[in-house]
């Protein structure tokens, strides 16, 4: 088998964001492009010979034509194994249970999460070291920089391999196992949940309802979830995996979601409602006529642990993203257990979790995971969420309510606004920077500011410093108002706004957080001037 040395030259802007390199298919699809990527990382990663490599993605269009480039690519350079999900398919947190499972060097994922597929939507590609997680800064960064100046890139003259059929090939001097994707994933899910308990409550009068949005999680879903556990057919709802997603957005959450949140807020809803985003690590939780917040389901987890035979033995400690609510704090703090405040990203839990410092960790954007994998993990926390149901014998909205009422609730939301002009966010950031001594002590939406900054964290492992990871105003009174940029999106620039009021009597614990954040929401506009540089009205998306 022949292997050739293909000339190139370097792209710009291939630069790995919050979680990967994500831009629109078109770019992907220019001649060398994802090749000179994937030489770069092969590059910047050491000393792989002879060793295994994870590949697989979310089923997206693009998927299969990247990871037969990939396993070319993979042969040339050295790799001694590749291990495949059957069809190209593995939910990002099964690449990292396969990944940590078969000690493999690492994998490449290919996912643009939540964002829309197709030809002319969204790709992406991430690398994911030997402990399952995303590569952290030191390696991203050192990709970027082989990205800059590759002039040659490694391939096989070979043919495709049939990714559809489970077995063994060789490309070259290279393995390829084609695996089932689901069944790994589902016997580390079985190890830590009380599957009896799910099973004997599906059983009854319960009734649950899942939606996979077309995305990833279908196979995964209907394996576990209405296989091992017994749900009646249907419960997963969009099961079967599109190219396109159906045309969809598969970002679970109060927008996107509308199927599964008019079934749980319709009559004759059923008691437990989720949903996965489109490489299978993001999860929504409802029960009948009720949301969680991510925070806050962060937090019930963490209270209720024990409930879950995987958890029973105690946990470490819990992380947080600094943008994710303090409810988990308190839990922490009424626990004995050390909370840790992380840029965003799951790139950051990565070194706290193989130190051992922390079990559980979560971000207010829909992820939530423990030290099972090294990855936000949808199901995981469904299963979670239902192993408590099964234990409490109670509603999701009774305890979520009387978690309040011993913790306090913090109140909570995320306005997104999504395409706007890069220089408009830019100046809406630094408008509130500008400020920071000037609103240093003053009153602010009835409430004293008690200090401002750009969030900086110094990883308590390895030293490493990350800087500039949100605009922040911290009120006495534990309230917030953070600004950030996102890091994933391929269009223009988002701005996220986050806002968070803490509340200790429980008798106003009832009220709607848009209402019980209104002054907050105001006096955030007042000093960026966030609608008037960007020109909207309200935002693209509240969470
Ligand atoms: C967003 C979320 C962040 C999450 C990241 C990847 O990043 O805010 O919490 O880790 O997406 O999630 P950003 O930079 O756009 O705010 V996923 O499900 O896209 O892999
Ligand atoms: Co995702």
């Amino acid at each position: 088998m022949q292997i050739k040395q293909v000339k190139t030259r370097p792209f710009e802007g291939q630069r790995p964001g919050t979680s990967g390199l994500r831009k629109k298919v078109k770019v992907f699809q220019q001649p060398h492009y994802l090749e000179n990527f994937v030489q770069s990382t092969f590059d910047a990663i050491g000393d792989f010979a002879g060793k295994t490599l994870v590949v697989g993605g979310d089923g997206r269009f693009y998927n299969r034509t990247a990871i037969q480039t990939i396993i070319k690519m993979a042969a040339a350079n050295g790799f001694g194994r590749v291990r495949v999900g059957q069809g190209g398919i593995l939910s990002t947190p099964a690449a990292s249970c396969v990944i940590r499972k078969y000690k493999a060097f690492g994998g490449l994922i290919l996912s643009a999460s939540h964002n829309p597929a197709g030809p002319d939507e969204d790709f992406g590609i991430k690398y994911n070291i030997g402990n399952g997680g995303p590569a952290p800064e030191s390696v991203t960064e050192a990709i970027y920089a082989c990205t800059q100046d590759i002039n040659a890139y490694r391939t096989l003259a070979a043919d495709d391999i049939d990714l559809d059929a489970v077995g063994s090939f060789e490309v070259g001097d290279m393995q390829v196992e084609v695996i089932d994707p689901v069944a790994d994933y589902a016997e580390l899910m079985q190890s830590l949940f009380d599957f009896d308990a799910i099973r004997t409550m599906l059983a009854g009068d319960f009734r649950m309802a899942f939606d996979a949005m077309h995305a990833v999680t279908g196979p995964y879903a209907k394996a576990i979830i209405e296989g091992m556990l017994g749900a009646p057919a249907g419960t997963v709802m969009n099961g079967e995996p599109k190219e396109d997603f159906g045309g969809g957005h598969p970002d679970p959450n109060l927008t996107y979601a509308h199927e599964l949140v008019e079934k749980m807020y319709g009559d004759a809803a059923p008691d437990f409602g989720a949903a996965s985003d489109g490489d299978g690590d993001r999860n929504m939780i409802l029960g009948n006529h009720f949301f969680v917040t991510p925070s806050d389901s962060l937090a019930v987890l963490a209270a209720n642990a024990d409930a879950a035979p995987g958890y029973q033995g105690g946990i470490a400690g819990i992380a947080r993203s600094m943008p994710t609510s303090a409810a988990a704090d308190r839990v922490a703090e009424a626990m004995g257990l050390d909370c840790y405040e992380t840029p965003t990203g799951w790139k950051f839990f990565g070194n706290l979790m193989d130190a051992d410092r922390v079990t559980l960790c979560g971000e207010e954007s829909f992820g939530t995971g423990s030290n099972h994998v090294r990855e936000k993990d949808g199901l995981w926390a469904v299963l979670f969420w239902l192993n408590i149901l099964a234990v409490r014998q109670d509603t999701v909205g009774h305890i979520v309510q009387a978690h309040w009422q011993k913790f306090g609730r913090n109140y909570y939301s995320r306005h997104d606004y999504e395409g706007v002009d890069a220089d408009a966010a830019a100046r809406v950031l630094q408008n509130v920077r500008s400020q920071f001594d000037s609103l240093t002590g003053q009153s602010l939406a009835h409430r004293v500011v008690q200090a401002c900054d750009d969030f900086s964290y110094t990883d308590p492992v390895d030293g490493s410093v990350s800087s500039n990871q949100g605009v922040r105003i911290l009120f006495e009174d534990g309230s917030r108002i953070i600004f950030r940029l996102s890091g994933t999106g391929t269009s223009g620039a988002t701005v996220r706004l986050y806002l968070e009021s803490y509340e200790a009597d429980a008798s106003r614990h009832g009220l709607d957080a848009q209402d019980a954040l209104a002054d907050l929401i105001a006096a955030a506009d007042y000093v960026s001037h966030l609608k008037q540089l960007t020109g909207r009205d309200k935002p693209t998306v509240i969470t």
